[in-house]
C-alpha cells in the first residue's frame, strides 16, 4: 500500500472537514490523529486517545468533537459518556447537515434540511433503542427508556410526513414553472462545492448570485436565462454543490431541488482546475450524478480557475476557462450552443411530465 498517497488523502479530507466545520460556524481549537490498524467498534477511538481528547477539551474549553470517520450511534453515545454530556460529539455528516441548516434561505431549502436532520435523528434513535432493548432483555423487562424512544420515533415520523407533504406542494409549483418555460432548454451547472458554479453563472448571465470561498455557499437553486448566440438561448440552473460522501439523507431531501439536474437537457460540470485534487472531486461528482440517475446525461466539462492553475492543459474534453477573468467564455458559449443544436428539438423536449418521476 502506498502510505504516502494515503497520507495526502487523509490531509485533504481533514482540511475539507475543517472547512466544512468552519463554514457551519465552528472555531477549530485543535486536531488529533489516531493511527490504528482497525477501528474500535464500541468507541471508535482507543481509550488512551479518548483521555487525551478529554485533556485537550479541558485545556481549550472546546464544547464539541468532530470525527472524520462516520460514527455509529453506539460509538457516539459511548464517546459522549466518556467526554461528558455537555460535549457534543458528531461526525462529518452531522457537520454537513448543520452547515446546510445554517445556509438554507428559502422555505423549501429549510424544509428540506429539516427533513434530512429528522431522518438522521430517527436513524440514531433506532441505534440507541437497540442498545436499551438489549439491556432490557438482560434483566427480563423492557428497557426503561424504550417507551419514550418509541414515542420520539413516532413523533419524528409524523413530523417528517407533514414536512414532506408541504414539500410536495412546493415541488408541484416548481414543476408548473418548469413546464411554463419548457420551450427553452435547461443547462444545469453541477460540480464539487466551491468549484465556481455560481461565479460561472454570474459571468455568463450578468447575474449577481452569492459567491463565497466556502463550501455550500449555494443551497437554493437559481435559474437565469442566457444568450449563447444570436439564435440560441438557454436557462442556466445553479444548484447545490456536491462533496464526497454526501449524507444520503441530504441527497434524498434535496431530490426535488436536484430535479433541475435530472431534468436538464445538458449538464455543465464545473471543475476547479486549480485544485490539486480535482480528480477526486470529479469522481465524487460523477458518483452523485449516478446516484441521482443522471449519470448518462449529455455533459460538457468546464475547467474553471485556469487563471490560478499552474501548467494546466485540459486535453480534448471540455473547455478551459476562468469565471474570474472571463477567459474561455466565448468558446464555452459556442460549445454549449453547438451541443444544444446538435440535440435539435430533443434539447427542449426533455421535461418530464407531472406525475412522471
Ligand atoms: N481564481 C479564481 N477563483 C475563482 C474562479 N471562479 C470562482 N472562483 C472563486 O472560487 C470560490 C467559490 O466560487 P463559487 O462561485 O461560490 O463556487 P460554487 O461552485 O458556486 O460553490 P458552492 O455554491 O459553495 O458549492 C470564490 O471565492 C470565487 O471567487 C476563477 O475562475 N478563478
Ligand atoms: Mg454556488
Amino acid at each position: 500500500m502506498d502510505t504516502g498517497d494515503d497520507r495526502v488523502r487523509f490531509d485533504v479530507e481533514m482540511a475539507e472537514l475543517e472547512a466544512l466545520a468552519r463554514a457551519a460556524g465552528a472555531d477549530i481549537v485543535g486536531r488529533m490523529v489516531q493511527r490504528r490498524p482497525s477501528v474500535d467498534p464500541s468507541t471508535l477511538l482507543g481509550s488512551g486517545k479518548v483521555s487525551e481528547i478529554a485533556d485537550a477539551i479541558k485545556e481549550s474549553g472546546a464544547d464539541a468533537v468532530v470525527t472524520l470517520n462516520p460514527l455509529r450511534p453506539r460509538q457516539r453515545n459511548a464517546l459522549e459518556k466518556q467526554l461528558g454530556q455537555d460535549i457534543a460529539v458528531m461526525d462529518r455528516s452531522v457537520v454537513i447537515l448543520d452547515l446546510f441548516a445554517a445556509h438554507a434561505r428559502t422555505s423549501e431549502g429549510k424544509l428540506q434540511v429539516e427533513v434530512a436532520q429528522l431522518r438522521h435523528r430517527a436513524a440514531n434513535l433506532i441505534g440507541a433503542s437497540d442498545a436499551l432493548s438489549r439491556l432490557g432483555g438482560g434483566i427480563g423487562t423492557r428497557g426503561p427508556g424504550e417507551t419514550k424512544l418509541e414515542a420520539d420515533r413516532r413523533r419524528i415520523r409524523l413530523r417528517i410526513t407533514r414536512l414532506e407533504k408541504e414539500l410536495s406542494v412546493v415541488a408541484k409549483r416548481r414543476h408548473e414553472q418548469r413546464r411554463s418555460r419548457a420551450s427553452t432548454p435547461v443547462i444545469a451547472l453541477v460540480g464539487y462545492t466551491n468549484a465556481g458554479k455560481s461565479s460561472l453563472l454570474n459571468a455568463l448571465s450578468g447575474a449577481k448570485v452569492f459567491v463565497a470561498d466556502q463550501p455550500f455557499a449555494t443551497l437554493d437553486p437559481t435559474l437565469r436565462k442566457v444568450r449563447l448566440n444570436d439564435r440560441i438561448y438557454a436557462v442556466l440552473a445553479d444548484t447545490v454543490g456536491f462533496v464526497s460522501d454526501l449524507p444520503k439523507e441530504l441527497v434524498a431531501a434535496f431530490r426535488a431541488t436536484l430535479e433541475e439536474v435530472v431534468d436538464a437537457s445538458l449538464l455543465l460540470h464545473v471543475i476547479d482546475a486549480s485544485n490539486p485534487f480535482w480528480e477526486r472531486q470529479r469522481h465524487a461528482v460523477e458518483a452523485v450524478l449516478r446516484q441521482l440517475g443522471a449519470g448518462d446525461k449529455p455533459l460538457i466539462i468546464a475547467w474553471n480557475k485556469i487563471d490560478a492553475a499552474e501548467d494546466f492543459s485540459a486535453g480534448v474534453d471540455g473547455v478551459a476557462l476562468s469565471a474570474k477573468t472571463g477567459a474561455g467564455l466565448v468558446k464555452l458559449r459556442a460549445v454549449l450552443a453547438a451541443a444544444l443544436s446538435e440535440m435539435g428539438p430533443a434539447a427542449k423536449g426533455r421535461r418530464t411530465s407531472p406525475g412522471a418521476s
